[in-house]
């Protein structure tokens, strides 16, 4: 058989359903034969986001896979690779490649070498007759440990290079590993004998599907629980010991509870410092339990390590705490003092989430969405910007996988195709993404491709307020920031970048760059610069100039 036969029945047999990609890469061809659903997208990066989201919302069970063409293909997927890097999401990415006697040559793009510093493993494919060995491996990275994506070039030379027959490939082995009984023991008694002991799920508990465990274990021990944005919907955000999540903007239970938490234990979580995620205060007794040991005293130091899947992890830690706490301790008193403290933040929110100011501000469209859905069978996405923290504080999900949070990196326009991969994989779900208008200006031609492939969802695009007058506090932190503080920060420096040009013209008469000036500026002295009001402008490209999202 072809090798590009033999690649598609490979992913077929690993349970590939929907292959995302760009023409030209004749894979497509080859798995639309084997009854794999192509699905094509208006850029790179949108697909693989697509094929990220197939991957989260199945914990991995069903792998996103997705392929592009050599050189300009491969060189726009870059993007959407990293993301999938920042976000340890398990994702097949197979690029097409030059011909195998270019693929070294400068300036050839050569996606096998290019992506290895962001990927979990890349290979090229040099030999047809090792097509199995080598989809063996990646199959096994993607099946196993944390996640990353794993890059398969295939050089556009070799689609009709010979395969012995029959095909040599059986699906690979999924396997588990759990902690050191030594150290769950410790753990285990560390937690039964916390004064106010704190729960960090992270999105390490979706991959285990390890829900039922970390509800058990928070009501066993009457421990309250927050979730890092990866983790959001791990634990129901309804339930009485709930401290709700976020990332930049969070509700004030859980600034509150870690800073006064004695010991905080962090499950499938890598405890990665980033501004997009609730910072673990200083001083505080760390369990850290993590699939990969690379995790460990990373970006805090952990005072015991559980090294290990989630589900393995609680299911022992709840084996040794049931030696001695035999029933679920009385919840009530820390219960109580949760609800207190919701009421009051909420109480501070309420007159924002309920405005009925017009334009309508975000929060009330969020939260009117948010009484409207049927909650439980809507799987919601942010994106960078004000949207995550819009929404992320306030929406309480409930049940697992369906809130896709994300953020270790942002890049703007992610939302799209993680609500349009969200409703390939589960089409009975309503899938809604948030964004703004500088995220729609990166991504929003693949509008297009909802329509073409028959993918409904939901996006929303709250109308952006840019005359500045408005400033809203992020959740619980009571921080004044600008609405659109992004397009106001763009403008603002664009004129200054112009005021310095012009002024590096008049000393260094480059007469050239007069004609091309902004029109914005036309017939207007240096430093005389001025910025325009638009108000409800949608249309517009917002940015960050001075790096901080
Ligand atoms: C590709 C990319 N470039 C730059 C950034 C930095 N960045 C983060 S949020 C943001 C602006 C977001 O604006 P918008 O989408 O309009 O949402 P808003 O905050 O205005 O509601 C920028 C430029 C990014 N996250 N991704
Ligand atoms: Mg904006």
């Amino acid at each position: 058989m072809k090798l590009g036969t033999a690649i598609a029945e490979i992913m077929r047999r690993e349970g590939i359903e929907i292959l995302c990609g760009y023409p030209v890469n004749h894979l497509i061809e080859h798995a639309a034969k084997a009854e794999i659903r192509p699905v094509m997208v208006r850029q790179e990066r949108v697909g693989i986001h697509m094929a990220d989201a197939i991957s989260r919302v199945t914990s991995g069970r069903s792998i996103g896979a997705f392929c592009m063409q050599h050189g300009p293909g491969a060189e726009n997927a870059m993007g959407g690779v990293a993301q999938c890097f920042g976000e340890s999401v398990p994702v097949l990415v197979l690029p097409m490649g030059y011909q195998r006697r270019l693929a070294h040559i400068e300036p050839n793009f050569n996606s096998s070498e290019a992506m290895k510093p962001f990927a979990k493993s890349s290979e090229p494919i040099i030999l047809a007759t090792e097509v199995a060995n080598i989809f063996r491996r990646a199959f096994t990275k993607l099946k196993n440990g944390r996640g990353g994506p794993v890059i398969v070039e295939i050089p556009s030379d070799m689609w009709n290079e010979e395969v012995p027959e029959p095909l040599d490939y059986t699906p690979v082995l999924r396997t588990r590993y759990g902690a050191d009984p030594v150290h769950v023991k410790e753990a285990a008694g560390l937690l039964v004998n916390a004064k106010r002991p704190v729960i960090y799920a992270g999105q390490g508990v979706h991959y285990a599907q390890a829900w039922p465990q970390l509800k058990r274990l928070a009501e066993r021990l009457a421990i309250p629980v927050t979730t890092s944005l990866g983790g959001k919907s791990s634990f129901p955000e309804t339930h009485p010991l709930s401290l709700g999540s976020g990332g930049l903007a969070v509700p004030r239970a859980v600034p509150k509870f870690l800073s006064e938490a004695d010991v905080i234990f962090g499950i499938g979580c890598s405890f990665t410092e980033t501004n997009f995620g609730v910072a673990m205060p200083k001083g505080k007794a760390i369990i850290h339990s993590t699939l990969d040991p690379n995790h460990l005293n990373k970006d805090v130091e952990a005072k015991i390590g559980l090294v290990g899947d989630a589900a393995l992890v609680l299911d022992a830690l709840l084996e040794e705490i049931g030696k001695t706490v035999t029933t679920d301790r009385d919840a009530s008193a820390v219960a109580a003092e949760i609800a207190a403290s919701h009421k009051e933040w909420l109480a501070k929110w309420m007159p924002k989430l309920t405005s009925n100011d017009a334009p309508l501000s975000p929060y009330r469209v969020l939260w009117d969405l948010q009484h409207t859905v049927d909650i439980e069978n809507t799987i919601i996405t942010h994106d960078a910007g004000s949207p995550r923290d819009q929404l992320s504080p306030f929406w309480k999900a409930v049940e697992p996988l369906t809130y896709l949070g994300w953020g270790k990196t942002t890049q703007l326009g992610y939302g799209l195709g993680l609500a349009m991969g969200a409703k390939l994989a589960r089409p009975d779900k309503l899938c809604i993404n948030v964004w703004g208008d500088a995220a729609i200006g990166f991504t929003g031609m693949d509008f297009e491709t909802a329509v073409r492939e028959r993918i409904p969802i939901m996006s929303i695009l709250p109308q952006q307020l840019l005359d500045g007058d408005r400033t809203e506090g992020d959740a619980g932190l009571d921080r004044k920031v600008s609405l659109d503080r992004h397009f106001r920060r763009l403008r603002r420096d664009g004129a200054r970048f112009r005021r310095l040009w012009r002024a590096g013209d008049q000393a260094g008469g480059h007469r050239a760059r007069d004609q091309a000036g902004h029109p914005e500026d036309a017939g207007r002295r240096p430093g005389a610069a001025r910025v325009h009001h638009q108000q409800g402008d949608r249309g517009v490209a917002a940015g960050h100039v001075s790096g901080r999202t």
